[in-house]
């Protein structure tokens, strides 16, 4: 059997002839007039771009009749015909291989925050801390930063200097950037909590959002940097067990460069080309206040002994699914 095919590609508008029978499976040929170049081509009307066509299809035409289907003459009669065009093509023509081109999947980390297990942290809700006061929230912010996955203690890709400012109002999903190209498996996730150090002392009046976020720093001055994470709301101390607005504020807002923690998160599945790949992170509230008396420490900023608990507590209130 043989097919005469119009084909345009990338480079060259070419004529692509194929053969196909019991013994060869496959011979393409490119054929280009020398009337017309690439600049040429691409530059002329719609009518010319026929033309061309209209030039070039009595070749493929011709070749297809050099091949009667079936006859004992087959292979005698077409394959002296085709090394003709083919050397003609190649002097006059640059050949290419016709394969579509694969585009790399996107790494994606979707996120939700609870109080302890399944369900959504509610700002409206009130929870209990780890003496039994009982607290609710008004603010609930972090920055997750740099994420590596890895397969068996290989970097099979990281994605550095991106954020996403995570809060139960906000957009619960960040697109990391195009995965490597190829299948991998990966078996480890590194998500880094906090900013590093050349991006902590940025000035957020240039940074890229979500760093333009002058709430999320510690003053105006860069030397002190972002708040990698803010917890702040109001907790119950007359031992009514309801959260009144005359009730005191707590506020944990942790900074420095010694904040910055990371946490390593088992997670196994394999990274497909051209698929996306949607890593979902739970971050359990209830676990980041353990060990946290609120209405005794009501406060802390910086890097104060709470701020060092709450971020020691990240590393493990975050789960990888
Ligand atoms: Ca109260």
């Amino acid at each position: 059997m043989v097919l005469g095919l119009t084909v345009n590609w990338g480079d060259i508008c070419v004529q692509v002839a194929m053969a196909m029978w019991s013994r060869i499976s496959c011979v393409s040929l490119s054929v280009k007039p020398q009337s017309l170049d690439r600049e040429r081509y691409f530059s002329s009307s719609p009518a010319t771009q026929h033309n061309h066509h209209v030039l070039t299809k009595p070749i493929v035409a011709a070749l297809a009749r050099l091949v009667p289907l079936g006859t004992p003459m087959l292979r005698s009669r077409t394959i002296p015909a085709f090394v003709i065009l083919g050397a003609l093509a190649f002097t006059s023509c640059k050949h290419e291989v016709i394969e579509p081109t694969p585009v790399a999947g996107t790494f994606r980390v979707y996120y939700g925050f609870h109080w302890d297990g399944a369900s959504d942290l509610d700002l409206d809700s009130t929870y209990a801390d780890v003496s039994g006061h009982a607290i609710r929230f008004t603010e609930v912010k972090f920055f997750m930063g740099a994420v590596h996955l890895e397969n068996a203690g290989v970097e099979v890709a990281r994605y550095e200097h991106r954020y996403a400012l995570c809060s139960p109002d906000a957009d619960p999903s960040m697109a990391y950037g195009d995965l490597p190209a190829g299948d991998h498996d990966v078996d480890v996730v590194r998500l880094t909590l906090g900013l590093d150090s050349a991006d902590n002392h940025g000035d957020p009046a240039t940074a890229q959002p979500p760093l333009n976020d002058t709430a999320m720093h510690w003053g105006t001055s860069t030397a002190n940097g972002y708040y990698f994470m803010v917890l702040e709301g109001r907790v119950d101390d007359d031992g009514t067990g309801v959260v009144d607005t005359d009730d005191p504020s707590f506020s944990y807002r942790c900074a420095t460069d010694a904040a910055l923690r990371v946490a390593e998160l088992p997670y196994t599945a394999p990274v497909v080309m051209g698929r996306d790949f949607g890593l979902h992170i739970h971050v359990h509230i209830c676990s980041v206040l353990a060990g946290v008396d609120v209405l005794a420490t009501p406060s802390a900023t910086g890097y104060e002994a709470a701020n060092q608990v709450l971020m020691d507590n990240m590393v493990t209130a975050v789960e990888a699914e």
